[in-house]
């Protein structure tokens, strides 16, 4: 089979909700020697855009997102240990501290850049979805003299906003010298960054570790 065509089939497995495929099909891909990246970007990613343009024009609604999440899920568990086995091995390039801003629990896209940063050399502290402000300050506080990145997900819009708030708390506690931030997520733009004056921001998980080690550097 072309690999085209196992693109095709994952991302209408993503669509079609078809969780138990999925993981079976990621399998397949893999076998087929397909490198991870190539199987999230081209194939699984394109099937969760279709599914969130589909949610925003009102032709499907929360269950079906859930199980396409779902399935991306399944798929996700196939695939990082994979990611994580092309491990750069080396000195530790800093600490990443990654999390989900508060009130929000899309965690694939985040589960996806830990895995690439850990890949990457980065020590990581996950502090996984929903995250308060506070507790990324007073982790930042702990690790203070490390070389620290602290690397949050937005998924909406809304919580997305939290990251000027953790911005404007980093300043008052006096860690904003210490740590670099970068910030990803859908709604997140480079405009947004510089508004809220953190370092970087990336497309996907494949970018983020490119940028967060020339942001470390
Ligand atoms: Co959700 N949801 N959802 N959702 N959801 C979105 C995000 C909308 C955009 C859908 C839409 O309306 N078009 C929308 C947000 C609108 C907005 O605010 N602008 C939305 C909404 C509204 C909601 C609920 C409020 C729905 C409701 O309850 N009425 C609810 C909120 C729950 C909450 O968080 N409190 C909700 C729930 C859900 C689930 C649970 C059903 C499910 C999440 C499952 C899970 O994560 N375990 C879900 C999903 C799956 C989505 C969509 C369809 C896909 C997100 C996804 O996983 N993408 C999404 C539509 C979309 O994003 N277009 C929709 C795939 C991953 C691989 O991409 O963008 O997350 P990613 O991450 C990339 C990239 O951004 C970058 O690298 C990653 C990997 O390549 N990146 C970084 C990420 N973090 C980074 C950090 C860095 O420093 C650098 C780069």
């Amino acid at each position: 089979m072309a690999n085209q065509e196992i693109f095709d089939k994952l991302r209408d497995a993503i669509v079609n909700q078809n969780f138990a495929g999925t993981a079976q099909l990621t399998r397949e891909a893999l076998a087929a020697g397909i490198p991870p990246l190539d199987i999230i970007t081209k194939g699984l990613s394109v099937g969760m855009k279709i599914i969130g343009d589909k949610f925003e024009a009102a032709e499907i609604y929360l269950p079906q997102i859930m199980m396409s999440g779902k399935a991306m899920s399944n798929a996700m568990e196939v695939l990082t240990p994979e990611l994580a086995k092309n491990k750069v091995e080396g000195e530790e390039t800093g600490l990443a501290i990654t999390f989900v801003a508060e009130g929000d629990i899309h965690d694939i896209g985040h589960r996806l850049v830990t895995t690439m940063l850990g890949a990457n050399g980065f020590q990581i502290l996950d502090l996984g979805v929903d995250v308060l402000n506070e507790t990324v300050v007073e982790e930042a506080a702990k690790h203070k003299g490390e070389k620290v990145l602290l690397v949050g997900s937005a998924l909406m819009t809304t919580s997305m906003l939290g990251q000027k708030d953790l911005m404007d708390r980093l300043k008052e506690e006096n860690l904003r010298d210490s740590v670099k931030c970068m910030f990803g997520g859908a709604p997140v733009s480079a405009k947004w960054i510089e508004e809220i004056g953190a370092d970087a921001t990336a497309e996907n998980a494949a970018e983020a570790s490119k940028v967060a080690l020339e942001v470390m550097k």
